[in-house]
């Protein structure tokens, strides 16, 4: 992306990030929910949330439909669009994440390379991708927001899974399978997954 400001310079605080993640008891790291529409990101990643936050944790989700109601609302479904709509999760995941918070995103985010860039952004073990999985058949049944419907009824164009693509994850840190795991199972996969690395602590 062009760097279009000029004569800019970068300040640095006192506090740092480590003695933010030190005074929190817990990592700030970027927690990338991505699949289909319909395939339970946002359901499993409010249940991640609230569990974190149980355990005492500093964790914020941004959310694909809530973030386009204000950030990104000048942002469409067109390549492009979509690209930047993930750019700026991105970026501002990584300001949450650098304030010692664990920041959980939840956004289709269908291409591989906008996850990658999003990926980039952090240090080794900052970003958990986490793989929602549920096929486009189940996601079709489910349509819990009768966009499937739609789209196949030709009313909604460049509709994920039907009329533009979604590039699976090929070394996500996480794959939960919703058409076989219960939402209670996937988002203790998550959270088991961050206490396992150490990004969090055991519950007390
Ligand atoms: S992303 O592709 O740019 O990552 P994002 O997660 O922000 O998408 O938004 C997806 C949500 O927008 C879907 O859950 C759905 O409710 C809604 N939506 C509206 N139009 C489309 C479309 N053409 N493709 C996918 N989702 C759409």
């Amino acid at each position: 992306m062009l760097q279009k400001a000029t004569n800019i310079t970068w300040h640095k605080g006192k506090v740092t990030k480590e003695g933010r993640e030190k005074r929190n008891g817990h990592k700030g790291v970027v927690i990338w929910f991505t699949g289909l529409s319909g395939s339970g990101k946002s359901t499993v990643a409010v249940e991640v949330e609230h569990a974190l936050f149980d355990m005492g944790a500093h964790v914020y989700m941004l959310d694909g439909d809530n973030v386009r109601h204000g950030l990104n609302k000048n942002l469409g479904f067109s390549a492009e669009d979509r690209t930047e709509n993930i750019r700026r999760i991105g970026e501002v995941a990584r300001l949450f994440a650098d304030s010692g918070a664990l920041a959980l995103t939840s956004f289709i985010s269908p291409y591989r390379k906008d996850r990658d860039a999003a990926r980039a952004l952090m240090g080794e073990g900052e970003f958990i991708e986490v793989y929602v999985k549920a096929d486009i058949e189940t996601c079709k049944e489910r349509d819990p927001k009768g966009l499937y419907k739609k789209a196949l009824a030709g009313e909604i164009k460049e509709f994920t899974g039907i009329s533009a693509p979604y590039e699976e994850p090929e070394n996500a840190e996480l794959v939960v399978d919703t058409s076989k795991l219960s939402i209670e199972e996937s988002s203790q996969a998550v959270v088991d997954f961050l206490i396992d690395r150490g990004i969090v602590g055991q519950p007390v």
